[in-house]
Order: C-alpha cells, then structure tokens, then sequence
C-alpha cells in the first residue's frame, strides 16, 4: 500500500476554515454517505440497470456490494492513496467500484469508454495505476485485449479487472469478499478521486477533486434541481463524465435516496422507453443529443410526460434549440455551464423563460468568486466580454503532479483561468461567448488541439500541422487539421492522415473529421501559426462535410 500522494495542490488553510464556517463542507466521505442511506432506507432501489434481464439495486445492496469490493480490492493488495483506472460503460458495477474505492481511500481515474491506447496508457502511466476496471466487450471493441497492451508496458499496473468474460485477466466478480474493517479510512478532505480535464495540452491534465468539495457540488445541484427522494435520474452520458456524475448526475440522486437509471446509449430508441417505464424525473443531455430528442419526441410513442427537468450543458446551447425544450418536451430546461475543475452555473427552476434560454446560468454557490478580465488580468465591468476566471468551495487549486502546468492555468491567488470568454449579465448569470484556449468542443467532447496535433506530427510526411475547430450545424463545432508536408514526400489523402491517427490509439472523436493539406500556415505578427484565420477561413467556406 502506498501513502496518499502530495501530488494534488490543496485549498489555503484559511479558505478551508471559511469553507467548513458556511457549512460548505461537512466532513463527509462518499463512503459514509452511501452507509448511511443504506441505514436510513435500505430497500428503496438506487440503481436500475437494464441491461440483460434488467437488475434493481438497493441501497442495502449497494452498500454490500461495496464493502464486499472494498474487501476484495485490499485482499488483492490495493489500499489508501492507489490511483485505479475505471472505463465502464454505463453498468451497475460502475458503482459497486467506485464506492468500494471511495470506502478503501483508492483514487478512481474516470476514463471514457471512447478512450483507447493512447490515453489509457497515458492515464496508466501517468498515475501509476495499480490496476485497470474495465467491461470485456463495449460497442464491439474489446477492452481485454487493450488491457494487454496496456499492461505490457506499465509495470506499476498489477491487475486488470474484466466486467464479464476475463479472457487471461482476473473476473471483477471474484474480488469481493467478506467484509472486512478498513485499516485507514480516507478524510473527508482529501482526495476522492481523479477526473479528466478536456485541456488544452499534449495529454489531458487529472482534476483531484476531495469528498468534501464533491459532496459539496452535489448537495447544491440537487438543491438546484429539485433532486429529493422521489427523482429518478436517467444516466444517458458517459457515467464517467462530471456531468452525469454530479450536476446533479448520479451521485446527486444517490445523495437525495433517489434512483438512479442507467440508459446503456442515450438514442431516443433506447432512452424513451426507459423514460416512460422507469418514470423519469430528470437527465442531462449534450446539446447535439438534445437536438436528436427534440428531432424524435413529436413522433414518439412512448410516454415521456414524467421528465420534468432537462439539464443541457457541456457545449452551447443554441438560443434557438432552448425555445423547442418546453413545447416539445414537456418540461424544464436547465442549462449547465460547468466544468471538471469546478465551478457549476445553472439556470435557476424560477428564472424567467428568457433567462432561461439566453444565458447558461449563474453559479451555483455563494463562495464562488467571478472573476471576467482582460488579456492583462484586469477586471471587466459587468456586461463586457472577457476571460472567465473562478475560485470557490469546490474548484480546484491545480492539477494533479503538474506544477508547470499548474503556475499558467491558475492566477497567484488562485483562481482558475477556464479558458472561456464570458460575459456576465446584470442578474448575474453568465453568458458564454467564446473560447481562448485551444480546444475543439465537439458536442461537449473536448479535443486538445495540441494533443492531435502531436500525433499527426509523427507521421513521417508530415512538416507541420494545426489544429483547429469548425463550426457545424449538429455538433456546433467539428475539428480540421491543416497539414504541411515535408519536401518532397508523395501526395497524400486525407484518410490517411485520419486512419494514422486512429492506429496510434486515440479515441474516435479526436480523430480530424476533416483534414486539408496547404503550402504554409497564415502567421500572426509574431510569425505564430494564427488559427484565428484558419477557423475564419473554415467558417467563410461554411461547408463541414466529412
Ligand atoms: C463539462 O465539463 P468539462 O470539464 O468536460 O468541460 C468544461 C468546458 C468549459 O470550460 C466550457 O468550455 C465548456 O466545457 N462548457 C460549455 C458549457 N458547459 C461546458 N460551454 C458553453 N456552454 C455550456 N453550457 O462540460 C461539464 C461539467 C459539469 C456540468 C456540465 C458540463
């Protein structure tokens, strides 16, 4: 076992003593939460899973579950501080897992199921996982045989954990064990566990988030949302992902003894009837799958009259598409302006309908300090177009073992530079306007430009190359790379460039949906590559075909 890392930088002395003053913090763990719905409504069901023959979890057995993993994952030498690779798809053992590592003080790393090699090799490495969680077979692919790959060349990752057929690795059905008492329970404020930044660099930056801030984020989201015992949440996104995890997400409604239904892919050929068997409360949607509902519910027939909220966030939301919410849908848009690192804005359940489809919400504390500066750090009146800068009881203070990084992305004082370009209403909600880091937003999925940019550069004809977004009527952006080729290397086809980088091991939604080959970059004054020009030539061409 190892001791819990100083890898993740923590909030001054003096903002945790305010944070714990105005009841922010409570001095609880995910692990005790989960104990003590389970004593107070031990047959109510928390999770339903519909995969197979369809399984009813209670709390009660939740919280078994749990311990049982929780012993297990310590019998197999796993304890306090060690980082586990999890990338599941959306199934109830996400949550036995999760909450045995919460229980045993082991960080989770929440992969996505679209990650491949690259990724998981970097997250891996990068945290020297122990071990990898991972279902034998998603949407065809085969994670077992990654599991191998990956394994080969991180020798700190000792087990591989397989979620149905293991292949040659260890059945996540065989861990559990009797219950056993913890030798080291984790604290409240340390950390939970580690999440993924979109980011903005070469590979993704890990976000740790403690049970006192996370907690904190939930109980306010749930407050937010209406989310009390009688909700039923449906997990349409990657469980994995901040969203669906904690705005109000999953954790909300487990927070509230609500249930939790788990939607394997968030079509409305699946999700709709889940809707109407499960009763429905609310979800949270990316805005293209919101427009794919919107699209399918006038013509649907299953019964959706039960969801009363839906959270759209994660990218913009188009004024126009926010209009269609209520008529076509029956119920309440809340938008949803977060981020991983932290700070959550919703639009409010009473804000007028205006506010409602005008802005992306206010945040969600009163700690949460806004800051909307200039290129030089000072501060812009209300009303202007600036830099979104935050600091507050669950944002970040940096990121996990990246100092560097760390002294750019957040100011002396420590707030955090999100990157967004924002602009604050008189009401106090904010109002997206742009984006000044390098990153595409393809539906919600973030694409560092840099990271694809790495990997285009290995090919061996390859001079140079930038990245950059390009706006599409259906994911609001899509990515275009801009190539330069060596002298004298052969004339290529945009495939190529695409299946080269599919074949190092990204994850499908980085791969450049479109890809241009030109002689040279337009330069800035500086004699930087400007993909100012470029996603402005992007834009005036106005064509995204693939
Ligand atoms: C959510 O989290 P991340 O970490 O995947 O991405 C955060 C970034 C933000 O900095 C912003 O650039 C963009 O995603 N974003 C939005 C947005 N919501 C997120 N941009 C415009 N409008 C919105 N409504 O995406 C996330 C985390 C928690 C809740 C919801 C989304």
């Amino acid at each position: 076992m190892t001791a819990p890392a100083p890898d993740a930088p923590g909030y001054p002395p003096e903002f945790a003593a305010r944070y714990r003053a105005a009841g922010w913090w409570r001095g609880e763990t995910f692990g005790q939460m989960l104990r003590e719905r389970a004593a107070a409504h031990p047959d109510r069901v928390a999770i339903t899973d519909p995969a197979g023959d369809g399984r009813h979890w209670t709390y009660g057995d939740l919280d078994t579950r749990a311990d049982r993993m929780a012993a297990g994952l310590l019998a197999h030498g796993i304890g306090k501080g060690d980082r586990v690779v999890l990338q599941l798809p959306n199934i109830a053992e996400f949550f036995e897992v999760v909450f045995a590592l919460f229980r045993i003080g082991a960080l989770p790393v929440f992969a996505l199921p679209a990650h491949r090699d690259a990724e998981i090799r970097h997250f891996c490495a990068f945290t020297e996982a122990v071990a990898y969680v991972v279902a034998d077979v998603t949407d065809g692919y085969d994670h077992r045989e990654l599991a191998t790959r990956v394994r080969a060349g991180v020798p700190t990752l000792k087990h591989v954990f397989v979620v149905g057929d293991p292949g040659e690795h260890t059945a996540l059905s065989d861990v559990p064990r009797d219950p056993v008492a913890i030798p080291d329970e984790p604290e409240p404020h340390e950390v939970a566990f580690l999440q993924l930044s979109g980011g903005s660099t070469g590979v993704p930056k890990l976000i740790p988030r403690t049970h006192d801030d996370y907690l904190y984020s939930v109980r306010g989201s749930n407050e937010i949302c209406g989310v009390d015992e009688h909700s039923v949440y449906l997990c349409a996104l990657p469980a994995a992902h901040n969203f669906p995890l904690s705005s109000p997400g999953t954790l909300g409604a487990l927070h509230a003894g609500a249930r939790v239904v788990l939607a394997p892919r968030p079509s409305p050929d699946v999700a709709f009837p889940l809707i109407e068997r499960e009763r429905v409360t609310l979800t949270g949607l990316v805005p293209p799958l919101a427009l794919v509902w919107l699209d399918a519910a006038p013509t649907t027939p299953y019964d959706l009259s039960s969801l009363e909220v839906l959270l759209v966030g994660g990218a913009k939301f188009s004024e126009q598409a926010a209009r269609r919410v209520r008529p076509v849908l029956g119920c309440t848009l809340q938008q949803v302006f977060g981020m991983a690192e932290g700070l959550v804005n919703y639009t409010r359940l009473d804000d007028d309908e205006e506010t409602v489809v005008t802005t992306q919400g206010r945040p969600l504390s009163p700690g949460d300090e806004i800051r909307v500066v200039d290129d030089q750090d000072h501060d812009l009146p209300v009303g202007a177009t600036g830099h979104l800068l935050t600091r507050g009881p669950y944002t970040i203070r940096g990121y996990w073992r990246a100092p560097e990084h760390n002294a750019r992305s957040f100011t002396a004082d420590g707030f955090y530079r999100t990157g967004d370009v924002v602009r604050l209403t008189e009401t106090g909600h904010l109002v997206v306007e742009g984006r000044a880091k390098d990153q595409i937003n393809r539906g919600g999925e973030k694409v560092a430009a840099e990271e694809v940019e790495n990997h285009i550069l290995a090919h061996p004809a390859v001079h140079d190359v930038a990245v950059v977004s390009m706006p599409d009527a259906y994911l609001g952006e899509r990515t275009c790379a801009y190539v330069v080729l060596r002298a004298g290397a052969g004339p290529l086809r945009p495939v190529e460039i695409k299946r080269f980088v599919r074949e190092r091991g990204l994850a499908a939604f980085k791969v450049p949906d479109r890809v241009e080959f030109v002689d040279e970059f337009p330069q800035t004054g500086i004699g930087k590559v400007s993909k100012k020009d470029l996603r402005a030539a992007l834009a005036a061409t106005h064509s995204t075909e693939l």
